[in-house]
C-alpha cells in the first residue's frame, strides 16, 4: 500500500494545509497512474485533465477530491476505488462519479433511476429444491438516514446517535411479525470469540477492511457499530458499518421468494418507523459506495458448481453475460473456500428491485442448468 504523510490526514481549509494535501494527492495520483498492476475504475476514469479540474472542489460539508479517491489511491488492487464522503459529493464530483457509475451499472449521466417496484413475489422461486448446489440465499439493501453525512464526515456523537435511533426502532419493531423480532448486539460489548463466530457464520461484517479504512470509514471503531439479529438468524441489520443501515434477509437453501419476501417486510417495517432515508431524484437511494446506489440490492446465493467453476473462463463469461458478480466465500475481496462462491446481481442502479433480484435468479438458474449438463 502506498504511504501518505501527516498533512494529508488533517481536514482543514487553511491554504497551507490545502496545498500540502494537494501535493500528496498529486504524488499518489501519479503513482497510481504509473502502476501497471492497478486496474481500478478510478485509474481508468480519472485522467490528468479531470484530476486537475476537480482538485480544488469542495462539498458544502468540506469534503475534498482526496476524500473521494483516497481508498483507490492507497489500494491499487481496488475494483472501483472511490467513495462518496457525503451525499453532496455525488453532485460536486459528478464528472468522476458519473463515469464510474456508467461503467459499473451501465447507467448514463442522462438516465434516471426508476421508482421502487418490488413486483410480484410469486415470480421468485426455489432455485434448488433438491438442495444440490445452493448452500444459502441472501438479499441485502442499504439505507442512509436523512440529516446525517456518510462515514468520513460522521462525528463520534453522530455514530452513537444513529446507533441509538436505529436500534431502538428495531427493538420496538416487528410487532405482529415474529421473524422480525430480535436482539441488538453492539460491537463495543461483543467478545472477540462471539464476533469471530458471527463472522464465520456469515452474519456479521468483517473488521479491518483496508478499502474502508483508507476511505476513513472506520473512525471511532467499534463505537456506534453493531448488529440486530433475530433468533432464527434469518433477518439482521448492520448498523454503521459501510452504510448507516444494511438490511439483510437470508436462509439456508435456494428459496429466493421467501428471502425476498422477508426483506420486503423488514423494509416496510423500517420505513413505517418514522426514519427518513436519503433518496436522490436521479440516483435512487444514496449510499457510501457508488456500486450500491439505486435499489442498493445485492441478491446472492452461496453456491457450489464444481464443473462450471473449474472452467474459469466459461464461468466468468457466463457471469458477465447475465450481469452477475462472483465473490469469494467470505465476502468481497476474499477467495473461494471448498469450491464455494457467492454469486450476485452486479447492477443495482437503473433497474427496479424486482429486476435486480430477477437478474440474479435468471443467471443462477442458467448456471445450474449448465452445471447439470456437464
Ligand atoms: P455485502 O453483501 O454487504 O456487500 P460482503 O460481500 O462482505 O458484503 O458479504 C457479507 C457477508 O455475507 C460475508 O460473510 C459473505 O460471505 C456473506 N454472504 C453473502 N452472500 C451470502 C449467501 N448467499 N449466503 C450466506 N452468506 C452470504
Ligand atoms: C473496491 O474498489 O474494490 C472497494 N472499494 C469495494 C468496491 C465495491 N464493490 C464491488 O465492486 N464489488
Amino acid at each position: 500500500m502506498p504511504t501518505t504523510n501527516n498533512c494529508e490526514k488533517s481536514r482543514s481549509s487553511s491554504k497551507n494545509q490545502n496545498n500540502c494535501q494537494i501535493k500528496v494527492m498529486r504524488k499518489l495520483f501519479n503513482e497510481m497512474q504509473q502502476d501497471p498492476q492497478c486496474k481500478s475504475m478510478l485509474k481508468r476514469n480519472l485522467n490528468k485533465d479531470l484530476f486537475e479540474r476537480l482538485i480544488n472542489r469542495r462539498t458544502k460539508m468540506g469534503s475534498t477530491l482526496m476524500d473521494v479517491i483516497r481508498s483507490g489511491l492507497m489500494n491499487h488492487d481496488s475494483n472501483i476505488g472511490v467513495y462518496a464522503p457525503d451525499p453532496d459529493a455525488y453532485q460536486i464530483f459528478s464528472d468522476l462519479f458519473n463515469r464510474i457509475i456508467d461503467e459499473y451499472h451501465n447507467f448514463s449521466a442522462t438516465e434516471k433511476h426508476p421508482t421502487s417496484d418490488f413486483g410480484k413475489l410469486s415470480d421468485f422461486i426455489d432455485l434448488d429444491p433438491e438442495n444440490k448446489f445452493i448452500i444459502s440465499t441472501r438479499i441485502r439493501c442499504g439505507r442512509s438516514v436523512k440529516g446525517f453525512p456518510f462515514n468520513p464526515c460522521l462525528k463520534e456523537k453522530q455514530y452513537k446517535e444513529l446507533e441509538q435511533k436505529i436500534s431502538t426502532i428495531l427493538l420496538k419493531g416487528g410487532a405482529g411479525d415474529e421473524e422480525l423480532k430480535g436482539t441488538y448486539l453492539p460491537l463495543t460489548t461483543m467478545s472477540k470469540e462471539e464476533q469471530k463466530r458471527l463472522i464465520d457464520q456469515h452474519f456479521l461484517f468483517k473488521e479491518g477492511d483496508r478499502f474502508l479504512q483508507t476511505a476513513n470509514a472506520c473512525r471511532f471503531w467499534p463505537k456506534g457499530r453493531g448488529i440486530f439479529l433475530n433468533k432464527a438468524r434469518t433477518f439482521m441489520v448492520w448498523i454503521n458499518e459501510e452504510d448507516h443501515i444494511r438490511i439483510i434477509s437470508m436462509q439456508e437453501g435456494g428459496n429466493v421468494g421467501q428471502v425476498f419476501g422477508r426483506l420486503q417486510r423488514a423494509i416496510r417495517m423500517m420505513e413505517s418507523s418514522g426514519l427518513e432515508f436519503v433518496r436522490d431524484q436521479r440516483l435512487g437511494y444514496l449510499t457510501f459506495c457508488p456500486t450500491n446506489l439505486g435499489t442498493t440490492i445485492r441478491a446472492s446465493v452461496m453456491i457450489k458448481l464444481p464443473k462450471l467453476s473449474a472452467q474459469k473462463q466459461l464461468f466468468e463469461a457466463t457471469a458477465n453475460k447475465f450481469n452477475l458478480q462472483i465473490r469469494g466465500s467470505k465476502g468481497e475481496h476474499t477467495d473461494s473456500d471448498e469450491g464455494m462462491y457467492d454469486i450476485s446481481n452486479r447492477r443495482r442502479l437503473g433497474l427496479t428491485e424486482y429486476d435486480a433480484v430477477m437478474e440474479m435468479q435468471r443467471g443462477v438458474q442458467q448456471m445450474i442448468e449448465m452445471e447439470k449438463s456437464m
